[in-house]
């Protein structure tokens, strides 16, 4: 039996705005009350601000709520923040954090069994079924990627191969010989398996892929593109984030454009980050995330810190869920060079439209007397690095002019050989801060 129909949740996805909006008040005021009761950080904030759970009585007064964010995880570790008893808690993981203590986020049996609901759904939206060989390359372990796509894989009915990360040569042996359609991991790593077959002489036509799930870091269309010219499948993007419920929250359907976000399971607003003021629709600005169904590990107004845009108009799929766009990254991410703010993936997009540069850059921000300074390093093909240096003179000046029109700062570009920028297996790291270790 071909199971899309199940998992496709026509009812759900594609309410009427009124309706899902009656629902998610619903639950939105059910959640303030567990939390209220339950978690003592959440009372606390409440009381300080002399409001209590019924006074929110429309959507539109989630606005006077506090936020929540990676502080007040960090300050409640390691499970200060969970609304049921440990005994209730059937699964625990964390964020990837790398700086300080990782946040630790729990899940009842019922908060496992609708996260399988909502990753199967993503995958159904980009196109997977029963009939899919799934083939998982995120790291099994405490981030929730590997987890989260595998058991919505099971919910689907498709074949899991949990080959988890690492090891790149055996995992395109096995997409060869278990004729795997469906790859997920995160971009960056489609990219180090795509690569890895062209020096070795796999050709995509040898595999069987169709698909690809990807998600966890940031990446722009430009990549996309690239993946799916040299794996030969259709790459969708998915979000999540760890401390909201991890992969699951938002999805592209095969139409690619914009990633539905599970209304009837989150609530989704844009705030701008400096005042924290609830934006209109359509602007961009900071996505800020509330959980209506979650058990273990409510959460209400989390600052994901995640840059994006909403685009309330109609999808050609049906679906009714609001889309979030492709985000530049965390403002985390985003680096202050000389006042001038500046996304890695504004860079990549600059790169990846000029001929000769590899899909692999890292970037070297250091500060020299009082100023900041921008390496961009980039790999180039043979080509150029043979060439002769005149020429090559020519390309760094092309790029720094483009960096520069784009970014509105002065970049210095340096030119690398293929392969010599450290791959990831998960996540890239693209940001080499020297100031940091300045300050
Ligand atoms: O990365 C959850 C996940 C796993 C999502 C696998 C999708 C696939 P964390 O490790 O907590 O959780 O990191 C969350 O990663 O706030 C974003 O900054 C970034 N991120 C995740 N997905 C995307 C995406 C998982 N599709 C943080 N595009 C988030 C851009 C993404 N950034």
């Amino acid at each position: 039996m071909n199971t899309t129909a199940r998992i496709w949740d026509r009812e759900q996805e594609c309410l009427s705005r009124d309706a899902l909006e009656s629902l998610q008040l619903e639950r939105l005021q059910h959640t303030l009350q567990r939390v209220y009761q339950h978690v003592p950080c959440y009372q606390n904030k409440f009381k300080t601000i002399g409001l209590q759970p019924q006074d929110i009585r429309q959507l539109g007064d989630l606005k006077h709520l506090p936020f929540t964010t990676k502080e007040d995880l960090r300050l409640n570790y390691p499970y200060g923040m969970f609304a049921v008893p440990m005994r209730d808690v059937v699964r625990i993981h964390s964020s990837s954090g790398t700086t300080g203590k990782p946040t630790v986020v729990g899940y009842t049996r019922n908060d496992i069994r609708v996260w399988s609901q909502l990753v199967a759904r993503f995958m159904t939206a980009a196109g997977v079924t029963n009939d899919d060989i799934v083939h998982i390359a995120f790291g099994y372990g405490l981030f929730t990627g590997a987890f989260g796509l595998h058991y919505g894989s099971e919910e689907i009915g498709a074949s899991v191969i949990p080959i988890s990360s690492g090891n790149t040569d055996k995992q395109i042996m096995i997409m060869q010989d278990y004729r795997s359609t469906a790859l997920v991991c995160t971009p960056s790593y489609a990219l180090t398996l795509a690569d890895r077959m062209e020096k070795i002489g796999v050709s995509p036509d040898s595999l069987a892929l169709r698909v690809g799930l990807f998600g966890g870091e940031p990446w722009t269309e430009e990549m996309r593109r690239e993946i799916e010219q040299r794996l030969g499948l259709l790459a969708t993007d998915n979000y999540g984030l760890s401390e909201v419920m991890g992969p699951g929250v938002a999805g592209e359907c095969q139409y690619q454009c914009g990633m539905h976000i599970f209304e009837d399971h989150f609530i989704a607003e844009i705030i701008d980050p400096e005042s924290g003021e609830v934006l209109p629709a359509g602007a961009e600005g900071e996505l800020v995330l509330t959980s209506i169904t979650k058990e273990a590990f409510p959460i209400i107004r989390y600052r994901t810190r995640d840059i994006t845009r909403l685009d309330y108009t109609t999808c050609a799929c049906g679906r009714t869920h609001v889309r979030m766009l492709k985000t530049y990254g965390r403002s985390d991410d985003m680096l202050i060079i000389k006042g001038v703010n500046v996304f890695p993936t504004q860079i990549e997009e600059v790169l990846f439209q000029v001929e000769g540069c590899e899909p692999h850059y890292q970037l070297v921000v250091d500060r020299v007397g009082n100023l900041d300074t921008l390496e961009v390093q980039v790999e180039v093909n043979e080509s150029i690095f043979f060439d002769e240096m005149k020429k090559q003179r020519e390309f760094v000046d092309l790029l720094q002019k483009r960096l520069l029109s784009t970014l509105g700062v002065g970049a210095k570009v340096k030119l690398v050989e293929p392969s010599s920028i450290t791959r990831h297996e998960g996540k890239a790291q693209r940001v080499i801060d020297r100031r940091k270790e300045k300050s």
